[in-house]
């Protein structure tokens, strides 16, 4: 049996070979949409690019290789893996949700499929008990983001697989902002994991795509049905993008790690600071769990400074020089954003203010930049306050 290849050489080689016409170490960008055929059926393994494609193929190996899965689904974007794994389920169907989560998952759940009688729970997953207590023989699904987008909770994936196999309901978590370079939920029980290839993968804030990866062929089967049937694949062009990036992951989530440890410690020092929500403090809610499945903590931080109102928070984000003012993450260069009327606006205030995402919240994502810069430009955006 071939011996595995560890992580950080998987991320180049997993699941690739020299393309089959002239030993192109990357795979050509095949900008196709169709494939000649000698007679009807007869073509060299594709017809028609939404039902497959040699460049997203390829990714869809690689995808595959990198989260220890068998089978990788490329898609149009991360909304639209989303999209494919809730068209699992049926109308009448529940689904028991993270509470806190990026603001577009909880529009695409209650904005456009609540109204196909699917019914989603929103639950506080820091606790596994409040999951138990929802479940229903209703129940099909448990979709669950951690660290969470924009409050850094951890949920225990392993304590949820467990909770999900006794039920015998799937478990799907959105890596996203982990990634697999710091946990891998397929390993600790997770039939589906979801990314939004926009952010790390694809690394460079250059591409709108997304991911799925599973282990069971039926659950594959059944994903690539739903793909192909529906159509939101990933195109040619940007499944190479993706592909490129992830050749590089592990380099650069090691330095997104360094740097975030060295801005959430600067953060947290700092005397205009009232909190600051990061995985990787001893006295984050669930650390112990996120010392147990992360293998490191990541460049997510969010922050609240004292006293500080709307005003405040758009402040610090408009003063910023080095941080770009923008929506997404997981990109070389840091970026800046105010959920409350940015990535989590969709949420109604009452709703989002339960989870923790007050008007004075700030979210940074944590480029790749030198570090000493990162802080001089936070130390002169904060004196902004006064
Ligand atoms: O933007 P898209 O590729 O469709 O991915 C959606 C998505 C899903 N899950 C998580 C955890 C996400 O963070 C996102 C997208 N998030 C942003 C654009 C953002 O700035 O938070």
């Amino acid at each position: 049996m071939k011996k595995p290849l560890r992580f950080n050489t998987n991320t180049i080689h997993g699941g690739q070979e020299p393309d089959k016409a002239y030993g192109a170490v990357m795979p050509p960008i095949y900008q196709t949409s169709t494939f000649a055929q000698t007679t009807p059926g007869g073509h060299k393994g594709f017809e028609y690019s939404r039902s497959g494609n040699p460049t997203r193929h390829a990714l869809e190996k690689g995808l595959a290789s990198i989260e220890n899965g068998t089978y990788g689904l490329a898609f149009a974007s991360g909304l639209a893996a989303m999209d494919a794994v809730i068209k699992l389920l049926s109308p009448g169907d529940e689904i028991i949700s993270t509470n806190d989560l990026y603001g577009g998952s909880y529009r695409l759940f209650r904005k456009v499929f609540e109204p196909f009688g699917l019914h989603f729970h929103f639950v506080d997953m820091k606790d596994t008990g409040r999951i138990e207590s929802a479940i229903s023989e209703k129940t099909k699904l448990i979709w669950v983001e951690t660290p969470t987008n924009p409050m850094m909770n951890v949920i225990d994936i392993r304590a949820v697989a467990e909770l999900a196999q006794k039920h015998k309901i799937l478990l799907a978590v959105d890596n996203t902002f982990a990634t697999p370079y710091i946990q891998q939920p397929l390993d600790l029980g997770a039939d589906i994991v979801m990314h939004s290839a926009t952010k790390y993968l694809g690394g460079h804030s250059d591409v709108v795509a997304g991911a799925l990866v599973v282990r069971d062929p039926d659950l594959a089967d059944r994903l690539y049905f739903i793909q192909n049937a529906s159509g939101a694949v990933c195109g040619p062009m940007d499944s190479y993008l993706v592909l490129r990036g992830i050749k590089t992951l592990h380099v650069r989530m090691q330095r997104h790690c360094e740097n975030g440890a060295e801005i959430a410690r600067y953060l947290r020092s700092h005397p205009a600071m009232e909190k600051v929500y990061w995985p990787g403090f001893e006295d984050h809610p669930n650390h112990e769990v996120a010392k147990e499945q992360m293998n490191d903590f990541g460049g997510m931080i969010s922050f609240v400074p004292k006293g500080a109102n709307y005003a405040d928070a758009v402040r610090i984000v408009e003063s910023l020089k080095v941080f770009t003012l923008a929506e997404s993450l997981g990109g070389v260069e840091s970026l800046a954003g105010h959920p409350a009327s940015m990535t989590h606006a969709s949420i109604p205030k009452e709703e989002r203010e339960k989870s923790g995402v007050t008007d004075a919240l700030v979210r940074l994502s944590v480029g790749i930049e030198d570090a000493r810069d990162l802080i001089e430009d936070l130390e002169q955006a904060l004196s902004s306050l006064g």
